[in-house]
């Protein structure tokens, strides 16, 4: 393990040094620095973190000025990024370790599992206000931090590359969520075909919006900071809001083993898009408005042939925790298609009493 200390030395952190106490004697200074968060980008999967960091620099200081406009707080409603001594956005130590440190945005709270209808409205509204104060930055600026992220079509011809290649011999082990892939696999290019020919916008879109990439007031439970802007890319809105709730409405978690416990909750997708459209109503073409539910399958398929390539490819991208881990992703998330499927019409009436 690197000397951290060492690491942080590179950065611009401010420390104050205050006179402390009443003390008649010594001489006593509090040292005040300001709390921060130290980031190892992940190379292999992130291969110019110089790039990325630009991404981020551009699209926080475009957020930056939003938010002051309107009267909010830019420290707290966006991630700071801190510079290094040298003016950087990230030290390189080498190859592999290249860091990045941000402010510290206090009295906030991650919500990874016990979500509430209430949390993911303001998930909802987060997100959506997200999208909403980037609709004017320019699309172009932006550095493509992994191609063809959610191009849903080159993922299933990942998939099928993986089927042939068979590198660890599990093919045989996966062969009814194989199959159920490459049935499904019909509907995978319906957003692509879209953005493609000019139906549906490109917008600046975060592209991972699982609902622990927000923090939300500690008190009140509002959405303060989306956060992990590492993937901020241009994309279609609806990826951001299929992603969200491709966890945020499932019943349990995204490895979960026990089939019967995953379960689209359709209240839960009815509290996310109440939040979602009180923002982004007005912006949204039809299309868009009309793939919303679509979206839900769509990236939770997206998500089911992730991780069955990579569990076919031998667990090189995700982490896993045992053995089998990535083709149970797998399976949750398409049981998870299935069910969704068979309520889409149900959520498409949800969307349209919110118009
Ligand atoms: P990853 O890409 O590994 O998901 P994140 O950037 O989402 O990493 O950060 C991981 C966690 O660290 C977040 O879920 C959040 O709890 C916390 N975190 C990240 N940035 C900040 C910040 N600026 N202030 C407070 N907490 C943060
Ligand atoms: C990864 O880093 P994290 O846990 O927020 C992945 C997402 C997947 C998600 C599945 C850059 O997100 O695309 O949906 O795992 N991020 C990247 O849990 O590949
Ligand atoms: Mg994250």
């Amino acid at each position: 393990m690197m000397d951290l200390n060492k690491v942080m030395e590179q950065f611009e952190i401010e420390a104050k040094l205050k006179p402390y106490g009443n003390g008649h004697i010594n001489d006593t200074y509090c040292i005040e620095t300001s709390k921060c968060i130290l980031q190892r980008i992940n190379t292999t999967i992130f291969t110019d973190p110089e790039k990325l960091m630009e991404n981020i620099e551009n699209v926080t200081s475009f957020l930056r000025s939003k938010i002051t406009q309107a009267g909010g707080n830019p420290n707290r409603e966006t991630l700071t990024v801190v510079k290094t001594k040298d003016g950087k956005n990230c030290y390189r130590y080498d190859d592999e370790n290249v860091f990045r440190v941000y402010k510290f945005i206090e009295n906030t709270k991650s919500i990874e599992f016990d979500k509430t209808y209430e949390n993911l409205c303001h998930a909802g509204i987060g997100f959506g206000r997200f999208q909403k104060m980037l609709a004017d930055f320019p699309v172009d600026k932006l550095h493509e931090t992994i191609a063809d992220f959610h191009h849903t079509p080159k993922r299933v011809e990942a998939l099928k590359q993986a089927i042939a290649e068979d590198r660890v011999g599990r093919k045989a082990l996966a062969e009814a969520e194989i199959r159920f892939a490459l049935d499904s696999a019909l509907f995978a290019d319906t957003v692509i075909d879209k953005l493609e020919k000019g139906d549906i916008p490109y917008r600046v879109t975060h592209n991972d919006t699982k609902i622990n990439n927000i923090l939300f007031d500690e008190k009140t439970g509002e959405a303060v900071c989306v956060i992990d802007l590492d993937t901020v890319m241009p994309g279609s809105a609806l990826y951001d809001f299929g992603d969200a709730l491709r966890m945020g409405a499932s019943t349990a978690a995204e490895d979960e083993v026990d089939l019967d416990k995953v379960r689209f909750d359709t209240a839960a997708f009815k509290a996310f898009t109440k939040g979602y459209l009180s923002e982004m109503k007005d912006s949204l073409v039809s299309d868009e408005f009309a793939l919303l539910p679509f979206a839900v399958k769509l990236m939770t398929y997206e998500s089911g042939i992730r991780f069955l390539t990579d569990y076919l490819n031998g667990d090189t991208y995700f982490k896993i925790h045992r053995e089998h881990h990535n083709l149970e992703r797998a399976r949750n998330q398409f049981k998870l298609v299935a069910d969704i499927e068979s309520k889409e019409s149900e959520l498409q009436k949800i969307c349209m009493q919110m118009m």
